[in-house]
């Protein structure tokens, strides 16, 4: 039978690594209300990303140290908040000894695609900043809190889109009369999706090696801004990027709807993918949390609740448009990336749902109330950010300076 939440006489502490970020920020108030003991790990680093880049959320975000004293004040609850990055073992060491979670959720990598395909030196990062952190969590786990439960952010994006049904993690395999269940073939598209396959490769080698509990959600596409917990105050509100670096399809498209851009259908826009609500993001890693991994398991969820072509979101974004009086029209952009237009895509996702995930399916209200948002800071929009930047061919050696 299923813990509930935080349902152990004492209360369970969780290490949220990268929740400054946009799923760990939800996460990381939604877990704390639920009376888990809570601390944020992060470098900070997205935010600097943003500023090199000269990007911005649509929404403005405060500081992480107002956003937890805003929390304290609301809620009485405190999360405590360790600024440092993960590469760096030694920090790494001082936040497990002083904090010594039960488990750890791990947000904190380097998450955009086209990021990591802007030039050498960002796929060089990329890879560096997720395997290392990642590696750096494993040993950390392994040399101060051995029962401690990892709870990583994978990505659908590991698995390519195979012409065969997509499973959770694994796949039984007969060959040449024999029969064994194997690691689901990886074909990721962007030195970023790649980082992702390499860390589930550590954390499943660890599991074996050292008997490391772990689950590895492989999350799809991520939509929507408002949780119960950010909407208790403007200084608790979230991040929402729409830009062509970090922004995501169904965000990007709202946005786009809101100031009257053309919506950016990448190519034909046959590209199918799983989809989840930021509300359900927080579920799942809760559900994750509250039913731990076995030691020595490898544990693969693949975290989404819904499949849709990238023409299937543009459909659905202008007719909800109409409802509220946008024109909204899309257009063709030559694909940046290189991905099949046209594909199969059939994605099992049952393991979270037998758990007890309650989905929130894509709706017409959620539509409704997202693209209000977004027209609520329309005003906050450059526009100029929001068509594709970064080439897939032509990244090369030299150091690229991205700038609208
Ligand atoms: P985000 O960029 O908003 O947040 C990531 C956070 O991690 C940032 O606050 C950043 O400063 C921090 N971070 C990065 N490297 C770090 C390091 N070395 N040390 C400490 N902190 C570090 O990203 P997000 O959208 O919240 O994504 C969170 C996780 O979920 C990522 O692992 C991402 O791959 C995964 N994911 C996201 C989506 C999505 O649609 N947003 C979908 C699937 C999976
Ligand atoms: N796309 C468009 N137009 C746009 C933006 C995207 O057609 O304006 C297309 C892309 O070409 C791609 C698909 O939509 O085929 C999804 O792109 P995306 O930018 O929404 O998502 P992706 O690059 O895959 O990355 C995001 C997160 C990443 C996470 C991943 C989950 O940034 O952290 O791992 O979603 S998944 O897609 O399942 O791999």
């Amino acid at each position: 039978s299923h813990q509930a939440s935080g349902g152990s006489s004492k209360r369970k502490r969780v290490m949220v690594i990268g929740g400054d970020g946009y799923c760990g920020w939800a996460t990381a108030l939604h877990l704390s209300n639920k009376t888990y003991e809570v601390a944020i790990v992060d470098s900070l680093v997205r935010r600097l990303f943003d500023h090199q880049l000269g990007l911005d959320s649509l929404t403005p975000i405060s500081s992480i140290h107002s956003r937890i004293r805003r929390w304290k004040s609301e809620t009485g609850k405190t999360i405590q908040l360790y600024i440092g990055d993960i590469c760096d073992f030694e920090f790494l060491a001082e936040t497990f000894e002083s904090f010594k979670p039960d488990a750890v959720v791990h947000f904190g990598e380097q998450r955009s695609a086209p990021y990591s395909m802007i030039d050498r030196s960002r796929a060089v990062f990329t890879q560096n900043n997720n395997v290392i952190g990642t590696l750096n969590v494993l040993f950390a786990i392994k040399e101060f809190r051995e029962d401690c439960h990892l709870v990583k952010l994978g990505t659908m994006g590991e698995y390519g889109t195979p012409n065969i049904d997509i499973e959770e993690g694994y796949i039984t395999i007969t060959h040449n009369g024999r029969t064994d269940t194997l690691p689901y073939p990886k074909q990721a598209s962007s030195f970023y999706h790649l980082s992702k396959v390499h860390d589930s490769n550590n954390i499943a080698f660890t599991c074996k090696a050292w008997g490391m509990r772990a689950t590895d959600l492989n999350q799809g596409v991520v939509y929507g801004v408002r949780t119960d917990e950010t909407e208790m105050h403007e200084e608790l509100c979230n991040r929402l990027d729409y830009d062509g670096v970090f922004g995501t399809a169904l965000n990007r498209f709202c946005v786009q709807a809101a100031v009257g851009h053309p919506l950016t259908v990448y190519g034909k826009g046959g590209q199918t993918r799983g989809y989840l609500d930021i509300r359900d993001t927080i579920q799942c890693v809760e559900l994750a949390i509250a039913n731990p991994a076995q030691r020595g398991e490898f544990r693969v969820f693949n975290q989404f609740t819904e499949q849709f072509s990238v023409n299937e979101l543009a459909s659905l974004v202008t007719k909800a448009g109409d409802k509220l009086g946008l024109n909204v029209e899309t257009k063709s952009v030559p694909n940046p990336r290189v991905e099949a237009e046209e594909h199969y895509y059939n994605a099992k996702h049952t393991k979270l749902i037998e758990l007890g995930l309650k989905p929130h399916l894509l709706s017409d209200s959620l539509l409704d109330s997202l693209l209000n948002f977004a027209i609520q800071f329309k005003d906050r929009v450059d526009v100029k950010q929001i068509m594709p930047s970064v080439s897939w061919k032509k990244i090369g050696a030299k150091p690229k300076t991205v700038a609208a």
